[in-house]
């Protein structure tokens, strides 16, 4: 798959990873209700897609994603603002379960529904001029998209609060120190930034990397104890596996492992 998906996402792949950018300059990048739908179905296609290893999102000049388009929340019914909604989080929700590692490389604006997109990525690397935030409040209304459940897991509920209950811009400098970010990159090195990372986690071991977020995802939810022993699970599982074999052996026979994926 290569080119425009949809109007305003256009996916480019680089061997085993996939980049997937919001084309959407005069609206900074804000996620019309058809680009959403596209997304869903586009992360629907990579989740089965054992080709790409590492997924990398990211927008165009001053925008990531500006959030939802303001103008199709005008006068819509109740009941399609709620399907609206339960779009927006059935797609999110698939973001953060892609099997594949994901990296928002944020050049712009991540406000909103633009945040929690970055929200639910493994990783996010921003460009010094990027600026995050969740200004629903100014809009009468709170975050729909996980932003006020998914921001405060990662940099507690005071700092949540304020940001949720202000609406105020983010830099990143700042998201940086509440730990938001891998790394703060120049606007012209943030793809390269991005893309290194991306490789990186596309070498790795496929199967290990899909069970290691998965299992930090799901730890942060659970006690302890219950953590603890899914963490002893998924490693009996993972010593299971060609790819395990592979890494001791490689290691053993000092050369690069060759991980399959099985
Ligand atoms: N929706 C629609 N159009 C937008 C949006 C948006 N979210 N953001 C910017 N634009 C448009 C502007 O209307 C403008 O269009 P035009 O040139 O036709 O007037 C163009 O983009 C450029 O924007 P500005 O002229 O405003 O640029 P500035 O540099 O002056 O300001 C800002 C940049 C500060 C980013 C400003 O555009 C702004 O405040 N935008 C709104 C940001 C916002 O409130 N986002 C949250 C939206 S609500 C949301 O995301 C709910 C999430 C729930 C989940 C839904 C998932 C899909």
């Amino acid at each position: 798959m290569n080119g425009g998906l949809h109007p305003g996402l256009v996916e480019d792949r680089r061997d085993s990873v996939a980049v997937l950018r919001i084309e959407r300059e005069e609206a900074l990048g804000a996620l019309s209700r058809g680009m959403v739908e596209a997304l869903e179905s586009y992360l629907g296609g990579l989740a089965r897609d054992g080709s790409v290893r590492a997924l990398v999102l990211t927008g165009t000049g001053k925008g990531f994603i500006a959030g939802a388009d303001i103008g199709e929340y005008d006068g819509v019914t109740q009941a399609a603002f709620d399907d609206y909604q339960r779009l927006s989080r059935r797609t999110f929700d698939a973001l953060e379960a892609l099997p594949q590692p994901t990296i928002a490389a944020v050049n712009g604006y991540a406000l909103g529904g633009g945040f929690e997109v970055a929200l639910a990525c493994d990783l996010i690397v921003a460009s010094t001029v990027a600026r995050f935030g969740l200004p629903e409040i100014k809009l009468g209304l709170l975050p729909g998209g996980g932003g006020t459940q998914r921001l405060p897991r990662a940099i507690g509920t005071r700092a949540a609060k304020e940001l949720v209950l202000t609406g105020r811009f983010m830099r990143p400098d700042e998201a940086e120190r509440r730990g938001l970010l891998v790394a703060v990159a120049e606007p012209d090195e943030l793809m390269p930034a991005a893309l290194d990372l991306a490789e990186r986690l596309a070498a790795g071991a496929p199967l290990a990397i899909r069970e290691g977020k998965r299992l930090i995802d799901d730890g942060v939810q659970a006690s302890l104890p219950t953590g603890l022993a899914l963490e002893q699970r998924v490693l009996s599982n993972l010593y299971a596996t060609d790819d395990a074999r592979e890494g001791i052996r490689a290691f053993l026979e000092k050369r690069e492992p060759r991980f399959g994926g099985r």
